[in-house]
């Protein structure tokens, strides 16, 4: 038992991988990320900072990345920026607002695996009117991720015209499997303007596929070039947060496809003489008593999948999908405390006489 519960702890570290987490991607690094295919990946960045007296106003600097995983090993996505690098003049000076767009093919690794991850990312940033493009590696080992990245554009952003290349470094610290410490820093080949970094504290959300970051940095934006340059002004830093929502298109099914049909698993021709809604992510009794020989059975009312897990040696169901069903008979008298795998905060028990 101890052997399962330690590989369902590795399951739960392990699943938001596909889903992107902070924990394993610094503040303005992370080249090497891929969702999972049929996921569209939403991140907001939001750092701002008090300007001083009297105003003490407080400017905002908002980012948003929104990308979609094709496959294992591709992805194309759109960063947009609506207060990018303060631009005086030159390349893109009659807006703040920035917009990349890019591919990404990850040419080996996958996030957070031991070992190297390598991923080109072609981008073209429409502000600067700038083909860009970074080449990022990972190297994963244990709680540790080192991350690297070389970064070349034709046109920098409030330049007057001239292509540029950049290097980036950074890490990410995992204490345990919910909580890490991250830092990064990148800078311009010939840097005649500050160089950008980052530092961080990141949380997985428990029972959620969510993760957020608390952070201080001097970049603007979470572009190629913006992660490569501090503000000039102010010589403020930035505080923020960043989280990260992976959507998995499939949840949306139902509101193409109306109600999914009824699916029956375990033993559904044993007599049930107990019902459990699974609703609202909860288990509706969470305490049912029954007769040895008799059985229960579970109905997933929920858009998604849910599970039966026996925290014993009882066999559990497999995943039972929205509108499916579930009959498990108990032979044995005693006491079965179960809980959904997706989501462990989600229990109940069967106490059979
Ligand atoms: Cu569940």
């Amino acid at each position: 038992m101890k052997r399962v519960s330690l590989a369902l702890l590795g399951l739960a570290a392990a699943a938001p991988l596909g889903a992107q987490s902070l924990l394993y991607r610094p503040p303005n690094l992370g080249g090497t990320w891929v969702p999972d295919g049929g996921v569209v990946q939403f991140n907001f960045v939001h750092r701002f900072y008090v300007s001083p007296g009297p105003s003490h106003s407080v400017v905002n600097f908002p980012n948003f990345t929104i990308a979609a995983g094709f496959g294992r090993q591709i992805a194309f996505g759109s960063r947009f920026a609506t207060r990018s690098l303060l631009v005086g003049s030159g390349n893109g000076a009659l807006s703040s607002n920035e917009t990349e767009i890019f591919g990404r093919w990850r040419v080996h690794g996958i996030e957070g695996r031991p070992g190297f991850g390598v991923a080109v990312t072609p981008a073209y940033n429409l502000l600067a009117k700038s083909v860009d493009g970074e080449v990022a590696v990972d190297w994963t080992r244990g709680g540790l991720t080192l991350h690297g990245a070389a970064r070349a554009m034709s046109r920098r952003l409030g330049e007057s015209g001239n292509a540029a290349a950049a290097f980036a470094g950074g890490f990410n610290a995992r204490v345990n499997p919910y909580i890490g410490l991250s830092a990064d820093v990148g800078s311009f080949v010939s840097p005649a303007v500050r160089a950008a970094w980052s530092a961080a504290i990141n949380f997985l959300i428990p029972g959620s596929p969510h993760s957020f970051s608390l952070q201080a940095s001097n970049a603007a934006s979470a572009s190629i070039q913006g992660t490569s340059e501090g503000l000039a002004t102010p010589k403020n830093i930035l505080y923020g947060f960043e989280f990260t929502i992976p959507l998995h298109l499939k949840r949306f099914a139902p509101w193409f496809h109306g109600s999914p049909k009824p699916v029956a698993l375990g033993a559904p021709g044993a007599a049930t003489s107990a019902e459990v809604a699974m609703t609202g992510v909860k288990f509706a009794n969470e305490t049912v008593t029954i007769s040895a020989g008799q059985a229960v059975r579970w109905t997933n009312q929920d858009p998604l999948e849910h599970t039966v897990t026996f925290d014993g040696a009882e066999p559990g169901s497999p995943p039972i999908p929205p509108n499916g069903s579930y009959v498990h008979r108990f032979d044995k008298p005693g006491t079965y405390t179960y809980h959904c795998t997706p989501h462990p905060f989600m229990k109940g028990v069967v106490v059979v006489k």
